[in-house]
């Protein structure tokens, strides 16, 4: 099988494997683990917050950070196809008790203005603003990058209302490896992020969250309240200081995938791409061959090839690590042959 589903589906390298075999470990909730604490220090540094959070999962992360930065009854403002609205299961309704206003945004990101416009007076009956909520890259927009000027944009707006800014930063490592600007480029236009380790940096498990040193005690205390304050988790923490350290470096090899998987099924009869590829995803409508997304990933399948659905005639293929560029040459003539069958 070629694994096109999602970044998730990495197996840790070799090297990881040993790294969490060797892992020098203690007790995390007692703040024991000197696994964990050097790779919170490196996030910290390499995000250019003060201080860093390992969590067990990107939801766990982006959880955390609505929790921790709004209070129940307050509005959060978040992009209408965002991961924290569309893909985890109500968790900030269910958990922080606060209601979600969306906002449609262009290739994920939202007009400042209409950010603007959606923040809250003064005035008994409406919720307060709580939190504005960002997505780069932007997984429903194909991988897009947000543009720099429109997080800064929407980061100055936030500032002149005191409403904290998160960026759910799943593949913001992406981002990075693909556009013209460094990491806190992008990370002085938020105060808070979450970075997963365990997608294109290929960590079996784990993500950060970082902000300043007051939010991150917050955000330990609501860890521990969901369970999550793990003991001798220097076994997870060491491939996760592997991924962070060494695999960013690589992500544009996915990027390079991307293009070639792209290109190769633009010129399929009856496939259109329905995104700019930016980053490591491709999303391809196949509304012209007359089937559902449904139907065309089963047929995928039984050639061997794993793809999602993502709406009724798109579906979205995802390069990563575990992926050759020589599979990706195959997923494209096995789709070809496929189709003129
Ligand atoms: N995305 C997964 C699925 O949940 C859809 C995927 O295969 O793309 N933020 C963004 C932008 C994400 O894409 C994801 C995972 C998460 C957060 C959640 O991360 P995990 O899966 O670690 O909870």
């Amino acid at each position: 099988m070629i694994d096109l589903r999602s970044d998730t589906v990495t197996k840790p390298t070799e090297e990881m494997r040993k790294a969490s075999y060797e892992a020098e470990v203690g007790d995390d909730v007692y703040g024991e683990d000197p696994t964990v604490l050097k790779l919170e220090e490196a996030a910290a540094e390499i995000l250019g917050k003060e201080a860093a959070l390992f969590v067990t999962s990107g939801t766990q992360g982006n959880q955390i950070a609505v929790l921790t930065h709004t209070t129940p009854g307050n509005e959060i403002l978040l992009e209408e196809e965002s991961h924290i609205f569309y893909y985890e299961s109500g968790a900030a309704s269910a958990f922080a008790g606060v209601q979600t206003r969306t906002i449609k945004g262009e290739r994920g990101a939202m007009d400042p203005l209409a950010i603007a416009a959606a923040i809250r007076g003064e005035d008994q009956h409406f919720p307060e603003t709580g939190l504005i909520c960002l997505e780069n890259t932007h997984n429903r927009a194909g991988g897009a990058i947000l543009p720099l000027e429109n997080m800064k944009g929407i980061y100055e707006i936030a500032q002149k209302s005191n409403i904290p800014v998160h960026v759910d930063g799943a593949r913001l490592f992406n981002a990075v490896a693909n556009a013209p600007y460094s990491m806190n480029d992008f990370t002085q236009y938020c105060d808070t992020v979450q970075v997963c380790l365990s997608k294109g940096l290929g960590a079996p498990v784990g993500s950060i969250i970082a902000g300043d040193k007051d939010f991150i005690k917050k955000a330990r205390k609501w860890r521990k309240r969901l369970g999550g304050g793990l003991r001798q988790v220097g076994v997870i923490a060491a491939p996760g200081f592997i991924a962070l350290t060494k695999m960013r470096e690589r992500l544009s090899e996915d990027h390079e995938k991307a293009i070639e998987l792209q290109a190769g099924l633009a010129n399929t009869k009856g496939l259109e791409i329905s995104n700019t590829v930016d980053t490591n995803i491709v999303v391809v409508n196949v509304k012209d061959l007359n089937v559902t997304s449904d139907q065309f990933v089963s047929a995928l399948k039984e050639h061997g090839i794993l793809a999602v659905t993502f709406g009724p005639t798109l579906v979205r293929f995802v390069t990563h690590y575990d992926v050759t560029m020589e599979q990706i040459h195959e997923v494209v003539s096995t789709v070809n042959k496929m189709i003129s069958k």
